[in-house]
């Protein structure tokens, strides 16, 4: 099966998993994950060295995307972005490294209001996912609300 974006395959994707804690390079990560899209997390100017720890508390299988809502910060997305996930913290396995303008734009469509930007990547086992900036830009990076996805 194939996404009307290109040769991307689309997972099952079930539902979004609670993330129990995050920790940030900035201050108030919890603001990212307190169910409150006028709160946000934010990190900056770009300097590709930001980066943001969301936890299940424990492992989950079928981890399979990363969703944030970016609503009025539509600007502040990360223009480069590695996404790596891991069971116990240590050790971290890739599952997405590049720009998020194809997601982004996709969002933007579905819901202009709230821009749900969802990335997908292969379904694997983790408790913790780690979304790191890699970009450069004078604009801050924000996360009003994240969400992990799993079908497990
Ligand atoms: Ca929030």
């Amino acid at each position: 099966m194939q996404s009307w974006l290109g040769a991307e395959p689309v997972y099952a994707i079930v539902a979004p998993r609670p993330i129990v804690r995050a920790s940030a390079s900035c201050p108030s990560a919890e603001s990212a994950i307190d169910g409150d899209p006028g709160t946000r997390w934010v990190c900056g100017p770009q300097r590709g060295s930001e980066w943001f720890v969301a936890d299940l508390g424990a492992p989950v299988a079928g981890v399979g995307a990363v969703r944030y809502t970016m609503g009025e910060s539509y600007r502040d997305f990360p223009r480069d972005l590695v996404i790596e996930t891991s069971v116990d913290g240590e050790g971290w396995e890739p599952a997405w490294n590049g720009d998020v303008i194809a997601p982004t734009i996709e969002g933007s469509l579905l819901d202009p209001l709230m821009a749900p930007t969802t990335v997908r990547f292969a379904p694997r086992r983790a408790r913790f996912v780690r979304l790191r900036q890699t970009g450069k830009d004078e604009v801050n990076w924000a996360l009003p609300e994240l969400s992990v996805l799993a079908s497990g």
